[in-house]
């Protein structure tokens, strides 16, 4: 059972023994990253100018753009981003109803004229839950959206399957599958148990690599985003509650890109050799272990359930978020069932088993732990996308992490708690306001742009993103169910996925009609920029309705609460809704 000698070694060790470089310093992106990046752009070109050929923004010439950026991809595309943040099955099911929205293969995104975005990204990050839908949209080679969320079947729960199907096994099985991983000398843990759910939910094929998505057929001819998966981290000078370690928003992040692992702190090493010498029976960056390692909220989950929630909370959430205690993630039974089978089998104590680790490949005094990125109250992925090196101009970025009391709705912890650790860091980043003036505003209601003036971000220039904030609210769905809500009836899956599309197209425009032209506004503000092209006149119109001029109002009273009705039939009560629904 106890580890074999090789594996404990770690990679530079490895790498001066192979006598070849493994690690790299994190000065710049990859170039592999480069290439792909590059090879990405020329697709961006197309299908950005066909996108906004269906805008129709006037006072502005997109014969002449298209052909601009088609003829200097490298310089001038835009480079635009998706973040999906944590929030477990609920920001997993929302975030991807958004994205679904903005692919032009659904139906009805093109006349709603979302659609083509998701076309024009380059990169999409996920954390926690938001790492899901990240992954399946990579792991599914960019088949159509509307589609591949089919493979799903939100209807099984993988904690609790009693048959072996090509989507679901028996729990007993995902222990035994650790049993071997630990024969092998790896150190194993509950994201090892937990992530093989999560595999088997939301990638074709439980045993895939991290690193295999970079030979798939579509993401070599760039067919769509490359996907980084971000995980926060845990040593020991973390603040340790209960005997159990939290991350903080000072922790280092690490990502998981298909071609490297690491991070902008220490440096990165390629994907595949991640964990082990390199070799064909890796379970280190199998799917499983780095869905696992990016959603390992078990200590949360563990803390939250023995101390009946008064600790344990992402974010900002509030300890009386109503629990369901017959869960298997949240119920303290199934949790303690766990806990013992680790002390028993292989001896571990809980801190061992809360949170996984590997050999540090750039330091051989340590390991590194991972924490769920949620539990730094930065759910949104934000870091791998506003490192310089990236040059990220655009993000969309989808938050569902229910930070507001009682209701769960969303309130702009997440957003705020990134903005200001990224000014402390000195990355680019938007000025954004604070929880009370986003509540005010009701930004977390109806999606708003940040940082189109330039002068309104942390560095004062055009090197910081746009971003395009959408917190999840209801649209035509009431949206906020707990993050442990993994299965449910495709009614209900399917309300989830129409309410976030009206949420981004603001109901096909009957909300407002200026907001959908003015994301792809925001889309090409800064490659303009760069070009010397004049803002269009429907842009600085729009800029002036839908982009936080940096002004702070009076802000809410004390006792608001964020209690919204459907913003598309707002005179529909949530009991009365409810009720409408009960067989649903
Ligand atoms: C595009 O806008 C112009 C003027 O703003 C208008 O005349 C034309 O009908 C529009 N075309 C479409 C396809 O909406
Ligand atoms: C907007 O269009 C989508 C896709 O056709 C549809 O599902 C949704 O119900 C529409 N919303 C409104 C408010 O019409
Ligand atoms: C799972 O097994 C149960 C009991 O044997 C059976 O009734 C059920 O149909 C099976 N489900 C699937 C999806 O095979
Ligand atoms: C995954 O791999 C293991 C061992 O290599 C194998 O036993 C198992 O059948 C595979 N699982 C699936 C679903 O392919
Ligand atoms: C890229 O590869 C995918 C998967 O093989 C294929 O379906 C698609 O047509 C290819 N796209 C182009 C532009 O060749
Ligand atoms: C250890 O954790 C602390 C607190 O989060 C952090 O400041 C520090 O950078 C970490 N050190 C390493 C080597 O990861
Ligand atoms: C990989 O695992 C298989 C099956 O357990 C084993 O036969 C093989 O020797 C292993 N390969 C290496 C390089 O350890
Ligand atoms: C847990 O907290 C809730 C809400 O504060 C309270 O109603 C309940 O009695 C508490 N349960 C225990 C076992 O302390
Ligand atoms: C594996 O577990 C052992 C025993 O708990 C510990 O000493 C070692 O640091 C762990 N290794 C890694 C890579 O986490
Ligand atoms: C925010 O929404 C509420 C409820 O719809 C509305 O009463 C209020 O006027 C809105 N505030 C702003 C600043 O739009
Ligand atoms: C940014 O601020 C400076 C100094 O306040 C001002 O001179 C400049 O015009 C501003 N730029 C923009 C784009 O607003
Ligand atoms: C060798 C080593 O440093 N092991 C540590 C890995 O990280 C966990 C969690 O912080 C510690 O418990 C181990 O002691």
């Amino acid at each position: 059972m106890k580890s074999c000698v090789a594996l404990a070694v770690t990679l530079p060790a490895v790498a001066a023994i192979a006598g070849i470089q493994l690690v790299r310093q994190p000065r710049q992106i990859s170039q592999a990253e480069s290439e792909w990046v590059h090879g990405r752009k020329a697709i961006v070109a197309d299908s950005l100018s066909a996108y906004l050929a269906r805008l129709n923004l006037s006072d502005f010439n997109l014969k002449d753009y298209a052909q601009s950026i088609r003829q200097d991809p490298d310089y001038n595309v835009p480079v635009i981003a998706w973040a999906t943040s944590g929030g477990g099955w609920r920001s997993a099911y929302t975030g991807i109803g958004g994205l679904q929205a903005i692919d032009e293969r659904t139906p009805g995104s093109k006349e709603a004229k979302v659609g083509g975005l998701f076309q024009s990204l380059t990169y999409m990050a996920g954390l926690s839950g938001g790492s899901w839908p990240t992954a399946s949209t990579a792991f599914s080679d960019y088949a159509p959206i509307y589609e591949h969320v089919r493979a799903w079947h939100v209807d099984i729960n993988r904690f609790d399957a009693s048959n072996f199907t090509e989507y679901a096994a028996p729990v007993t099985a995902y222990l035994a599958t650790i049993f071997k991983k630990a024969e092998i000398g790896f150190n194993v843990s509950t994201a090892d148990f937990l992530g093989r759910g999560f595999a088997y939910q939301f990638v074709p094929g439980v045993n895939r690599t991290w690193s295999s998505i970079a030979e798939q057929p579509g993401f070599n001819n760039f067919s769509g985003p490359m996907p980084m998966l971000l995980c926060s981290s845990i040593n020991k000078s973390s603040e340790v509650l209960d005997g159990l370690y939290s991350p903080s928003s000072s922790s280092p992040w690490f990502e998981w890109n298909p071609f490297e692992f690491g991070s902008w702190d220490f440096g990165f090493v390629p994907t595949e050799y991640i964990g082990t010498i390199p070799n064909e029976n890796n379970t280190a960056e199998k799917c499983v272990f780095v869905m696992g390692s990016a959603a390992s909220a078990w200590n949360s989950w563990w803390l939250g359930a023995t101390t009946n929630g008064t600790l344990g909370q992402f974010s900002k959430r509030h300890h009386l978020e109503k629990r369901d205690s017959d869960s298997f993630l949240t119920g303290i039974s199934s949790l303690s069932y766990l806990n013992n089978y680790f002390k028993e089998a292989y001896g571990y104590t809980l801190a061992q088993i809360s949170n996984p680790s590997i050999p540090n490949p750039f330091n051989s005094e340590e390991n590194i732990t991972f924490a769920d990125g949620s539990e730094t109250g930065q759910s949104v992925p934000f870091w791998p996308l506003i490192q310089p090196e990236r040059k990220v101009d655009f993000i969309m970025a989808w938050d569902d992490d229910a930070d507001s009391v009682p209701y769960t709705w969303n309130n702009g912890t997440n957003i705020w708690d990134t903005y200001n650790r990224a000014k402390e860091s000195g990355l680019p980043f938007p000025e954004v306001p604070p929880v009370s003036e986003m509540l005010a505003r009701n930004y977390t209601l109806k999606p708003v742009l940040f940082g189109c003036d330039t002068n309104l971000t942390t560095t004062r220039d055009a090197t910081s993103p746009i971003v395009a904030y959408f917190a999840n609210s209801p649209y035509s769905w009431y949206s906020n169910y707990s993050w442990a809500t993994g299965n449910m009836s495709y009614t209900e899956f399917d309300g989830i996925l129409e309410n976030s599309f009206n949420l981004l197209t603001q109901g096909n425009g009957t909300l407002n009609k200026s907001w959908v032209v003015c994301l792809g506004c925001a889309a090409i503000d800064r490659s303009l920029l760069r070009m010397n092209i004049k803002r269009p006149q429907a842009c600085e119109e729009c800029f002036q309705e839908h982009c936080w001029d940096g002004s702070i109002t009076e802000g809410i009273s004390d006792d608001f609460v964020l209690d919204p009705t459907l913003a598309l039939n707002q005179s529909l009560s949530y009991a009365d809704w409810s009720e409408m629904h009960l067989d649903t």
